[in-house]
């Protein structure tokens, strides 16, 4: 009853009437202003994209007859903090990891000849597939140059690695995660919190215990993703992705994760991201590492519990891809949070609108938000009085974390979570995942774009499934510790 939803961009959906308020005119200024500087931010990107590749397609070991390419690398959190600072970085040497000996690698090619080795008591018992991620743990050996050890989830063992193709991706491909205590909180917000909205109800929810990244996917994991699988995000499937041209929101195809509008290097979150791309990156994730996929993706049936539109005058408002995806709750594999989860990890057993504090200015050095850099680049901005350095989306893990160890909760990017968004009532609650169907997905945390109220600990907002858009992002979960 008169609920309404906060979007990340600025909107406004009214629950009640389903219909959205007007597109307040701040977040017009901001896309406009993104799309003129896209054009700058493009040609630059293009250059350090390609100074980049350069770098990366460096061969640094032979093993036996197999090459291992370097097909990229993290770099080191590079903390940008204004332009002057990115402008050098893009003439600055890149560290180069190269020589160090990598710890995580990931199988590129099939038809490896997996065999007991030199220690006959190894033998390394799981399948590996292309994609599957190994860890390196020696070799080649001296006598043969051809055995290595490695890991595969829990299990060791040498390889016979004549026939083996192995992408060092970076030293540490495997994403961190964080173990999250299950445990009872007060989901909501109070009565008298500023910025509230009237669909934070407080109640009781208890959440079991689970593992979260403890940072946002980056454009530089996503891209592993997309190259090993060839996935098209529904972004260049369906139209582009969303931006404002003449004060109208329109889908662009100039826009996707791989051109946002403004430069980002691969340390930065992947954004332009659905619901849907989001989903399809879980289970390509728990493929890799040889866990279960927690989702059934079934593209061929449009799902019935989907009530968003199909033809609303204004695409943007569409969903027409529809896809019915079902959760197998017994998978041990990556998948999004529930807007329970989120919260719960979120506010790491805070009471306040941030976990940092009730004040705004509790987020300096904690979260990247619209603030003072931003304002000054996009002009009608409303801003934190803070100055995080980036104006659009930062590094991840730039801040410092919450206390359990999360970064980037507020801001950044926003984050996909499972449930379709509906009120989630005042009754106590275990493990809720939200109504059995909607028109929109919940994302939470509010993004570089946002302000006060919108990345507020109990703030809900919500999006189309088929929607990315410029501050959309990932931070699966999972319920086991896995390999
Ligand atoms: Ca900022
Ligand atoms: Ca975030
Ligand atoms: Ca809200």
């Amino acid at each position: 009853m008169g609920e309404k939803i906060r979007f990340p961009d600025g909107s406004v959906f009214d629950v009640e009437t389903g219909e959205f308020e007007g597109m307040p005119p701040a977040a017009a200024a901001r896309q406009e202003a993104a799309r003129r500087e896209a054009e700058a931010a493009r040609a630059e990107a293009a250059r350090r994209e390609a100074e980049a590749e350069v770098r990366k397609r460096r061969v640094i070991i032979g093993i036996g007859i197999a090459a291992v390419t370097v097909v990229g690398f993290v770099v080191g959190s590079i903390n940008r903090q204004n332009k002057e600072a990115a402008a050098a970085e893009a003439t600055a040497p890149v560290a180069d990891n190269s020589t160090q000996t990598p710890s995580y690698a990931y199988v590129t090619s099939y038809g490896l000849n997996v065999r007991s080795g030199p220690s006959q008591s190894y033998g390394v018992k799981t399948e590996i597939r292309k994609g599957t991620q190994v860890q390196l743990l020696a070799g080649p050996d001296t006598i043969s140059g051809i055995w290595r050890k490695i890991k595969v989830g829990s299990d060791e063992g040498w390889v016979d690695s004549t026939n083996l193709q192995i992408a060092v991706v970076e030293n540490n491909t495997k994403p961190a995660m964080v173990k999250i205590p299950g445990g009872t909180f007060t989901m909501g917000s109070p009565a008298g919190e500023a910025g509230r909205d009237s669909d934070e109800v407080q109640h009781q929810v208890t959440v079991g215990s689970f593992y979260m990244s403890k940072y946002e996917v980056t454009a530089g994991e996503f891209r592993r993703f997309v190259n090993d699988t060839g996935y098209k995000t529904t972004a260049e499937t369906d139209g582009g992705g969303l931006v404002s041209k003449g004060g109208k929101w329109v889908y662009d195809a100039e826009y996707n994760w791989k051109n946002p509008g403004f430069a980002q290097n691969d340390t930065q979150p992947a954004v332009f991201v659905s619901w849907y791309d989001a989903v399809e990156y879980c289970n390509w994730r728990s493929r890799a590492e040889g866990l279960a996929p927690a989702y059934r993706i079934d593209k061929s049936r449009k799902d019935p519990n989907n009530q968003a539109p199909t033809e609303h005058e204004d695409a943007w408002r569409n969903d027409r891809i529809r896809w019915t995806v079902t959760r197998d709750l017994a998978a041990n594999g990556y998948r999004l949070p529930t807007e329970a989860e989120w919260e719960y990890a979120c506010r790491a057993g805070t009471v306040t609108r941030y976990w940092s504090g009730n004040e705004e200015e509790s987020l300096a050095g904690k979260a990247n938000v619209a603030d003072q850099t931003g304002k000054a680049k996009y002009s009608g901005w409303t801003a934190v009085n803070i100055r995080d350095g980036y104006a659009e989306t930062a590094p991840v893990g730039s801040y410092a974390p919450n206390p359990w160890g999360l970064y980037d909760m507020h801001g950044n990017v926003y984050e996909w979570c499972w449930d379709w968004y509906g009120g989630y009532g005042s009754a106590a609650q275990t493990d809720p995942a939200g109504p059995s169907s909607g028109g929109i997905r919940v994302v939470r945390g509010g993004s570089w774009g946002d302000n006060g109220g919108g990345i507020r600990s109990a703030n809900r907002g919500g999006n189309y499934p088929s929607l990315g858009s410029y501050d959309a992002g990932i931070r699966p979960v999972r319920m086991s510790s896995g390999g």
